[in-house]
């Protein structure tokens, strides 16, 4: 019986963006088949498809190809949201959009610099971190009065944010949880255990390009 085709996702285990697509494809519901890939050594299938060479990348089953995760998780949303990340809009809220640009910008920037330090030698680890804390306050702050980034509900923001969030707490987990964002740490522990999370991370083997033999 032929195999009805499914949308592609190449994405990378350990990736902050490919996770972020990875929870939303997941709360949707939608079927995607999954390939891991290894970023050293991209599938050529995937280069065609989208010669920037980041993921996650979606190839839709009609052909167009979702280059980026926020597009991504806005994708799989638009087709089903039953957790209300999008608060039953059809796009990106406004306060979300700006939390996630603050994230994929400024934060990204100094988060890269704190996490690989050595390669940036201009400057400490501490003097990097300080830099990305600043995006900690702000969410710190947003968590003193409400249980989520955009209220009192998990939403886009939430799952976009916290794996970039988890990626910092881990380049020095002792100073994180020993940190003064006591709120920031329970709202990340609450998402690192969560079912969706440790769905999204189950270890798939790389993908390897099904060679077509003579005769097939
Ligand atoms: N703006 C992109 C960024 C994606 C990105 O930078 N992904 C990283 C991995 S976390 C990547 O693929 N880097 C390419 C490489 O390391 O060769 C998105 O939101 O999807």
């Amino acid at each position: 019986m032929p195999v009805a085709a499914l949308p592609i996702l190449y994405t990378f285990r350990r990736c902050p963006y490919a996770m972020r697509a990875r929870l939303a494809i997941a709360a949707s519901g939608v079927s995607v088949e999954h390939r891991e890939i290894a970023l050293r050594n991209k599938p050529q299938a995937m280069l065609d498809i989208s010669p920037k060479g980041t993921v996650p990348v979606l190839q839709l089953v009609d052909g167009r190809v979702i280059e980026q995760s926020l597009d991504i998780m806005l994708w799989a949303l638009a087709l089903n949201d039953p957790q209300q990340w999008l608060q039953g809009e059809k796009s990106l809220p406004d306060a979300a959009k700006a939390l996630i640009d603050t994230n994929d910008g400024p934060f990204k920037f100094w988060l890269d610099r704190y996490k690989y330090a050595d390669r940036y030698p201009e400057h400490t680890a501490a003097h990097y971190r300080q830099q990305a804390e600043e995006f900690l306050r702000c969410l710190e702050r947003l968590l003193e009065t409400q249980e989520y980034l955009s209220g009192a509900r998990l939403s886009i923001a939430d799952m976009a944010i916290f794996p970039f969030i988890r990626q910092f707490a881990a380049v020095d987990k002792t100073w994180f949880a020993t940190s003064d964002y006591v709120r920031l740490q329970r709202w990340l522990d609450e998402q690192l255990i969560s079912d969706l999370f440790l769905e999204v991370m189950v270890k798939r083997d790389c993908w390897v390009p099904r060679r077509l033999e003579c005769g097939e």
